[in-house]
């Protein structure tokens, strides 16, 4: 018996797994274990053999199993260790980079428009991209072959071989949301319609897809002078100039009767371009007074019914007001410009917290 404990208390001693310790304890004291079949002989013997040797081998029993429980305890500990060693952390570097998008100035900057117009009572209106002639040019009092649709520098879709109905366009102008807006709500209405436009130009202070914003109120009595009003408001706002000064100048657009191009008081200090100051002019917006067959094409009574209307880059008023040079880099998703002229995505405008940060 003393054999028999020597050699299972030198092998649990010696073993280097959890595995090999139970292939041990199954070998002495599983069922079939050397242990187990000599308490088994236990029955064989005398009884005096047997209280002698019965309480030996429970104690052997006994003493392997609590040296395999605390070799099994060691080799756990052990473990541990060594994992503590192998995983450390080192919790003083510093965290990854996470890549952060920026908001685009477009982006920002068709929200502030929005928000400041959403005070005068103006909501925004969307529509689709892809349009067809009726909404981008008959409805604004462009008939077919009238000179202003050569002006307009239209994409025109593809048609399968042999139909030979008008084709679609890419819209040029954000018009046609505002024909949809009235289809839809009828007078009164105050809208604003920003979104892409595209003309087939592209040059230094032109690319093919740029973005607009369009306006228009529709009232019993809405004049020129309420236009006037909502767009020095607007300006004010937007640039953060009290008493920006405003120039209206007569023009000429199929869609408003009579018209005015808006130019802002700006002036040039050592080539740089100032906005509400100086003696300057700068020409900003597109207006008039909607046209009584624009209002008939969007389902209103022009006799009934007046309104203003007018028209701005939304690219062209962002570079004025964050002192963007080129309307080209707008478009190329260069990272850094994207980076240096982005904006924070918590910085959100609105006209209670300061329109931008
Ligand atoms: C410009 C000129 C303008 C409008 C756009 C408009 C829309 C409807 C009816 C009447 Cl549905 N007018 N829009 C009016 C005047 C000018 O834009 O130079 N934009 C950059």
């Amino acid at each position: 018996m003393d054999a028999l404990r020597q050699k299972y208390i030198d092998a649990i001693a010696n073993v280097a797994d959890e595995a090999a310790l139970e292939d041990l304890r199954v070998a002495a004291v599983g069922k079939k274990g050397e242990v187990s079949l000599k308490m088994r002989e236990l029955g064989k013997m005398t009884p005096e053999e047997r209280q002698v040797a019965g309480p030996k081998l429970n104690a052997l029993k006994d003493e392997i199993n609590s040296a395999i429980a605390a070799k099994k305890a060691a080799l756990a500990d052990a473990a541990l260790d060594e994992r503590l060693r192998s995983e450390w952390l080192d919790v003083t570097l510093p965290s990854r980079t996470r890549p952060r998008g920026t908001i685009h100035p477009v982006s920002q900057v068709t929200e502030e428009v929005a928000a400041i117009f959403a005070d005068m009572g103006f909501k925004v209106a969307e529509g689709p991209q892809i349009e067809n002639d009726w909404y981008n040019f008959d409805a604004l009092n462009i008939p077919p072959h009238h000179p202003a649709r050569q002006e307009f520098d239209t994409f025109y879709m593809n048609r399968k071989e042999g139909d030979n109905r008008p084709p679609h366009v890419l819209r040029t102008h954000t018009s046609p949301v505002q024909i949809r807006a009235m289809e839809k709500t009828g007078a009164p209405i105050r809208v604003i319609a920003p979104g892409r436009v595209y003309r087939s130009d592209y040059d230094q202070t032109h690319t093919p897809m740029f973005h607009q914003v369009e306006g228009m109120a529709i009232g019993k009595d809405i004049s020129m002078a309420n236009l006037k009003w909502v767009l020095e408001e607007f300006f004010a706002a937007f640039f953060e100039i009290d008493g920006i000064k405003t120039r209206f100048r007569a023009s000429h657009f199929p869609f408003t009767e009579p018209s005015a191009e808006v130019d802002i008081q700006c002036s040039w200090v050592d080539g740089q371009l100032r906005i509400g100051e100086g003696d300057g002019w700068m020409e900003v917006l597109g207006s008039g007074m909607m046209h009584p067959k624009v209002l008939q094409a969007g389902g209103i009574d022009p006799d009934k019914w007046q309104g203003f209307a007018f028209g701005m880059g939304i690219d062209r008023i962002a570079m004025l007001k964050y002192g963007i040079p080129d309307l080209r880099a707008f478009f190329d998703s260069d990272l850094r410009w994207l980076r240096h002229y982005g904006f924070s995505a918590l910085d959100m405008p609105t006209l209670h917290g300061g329109l931008s940060g």
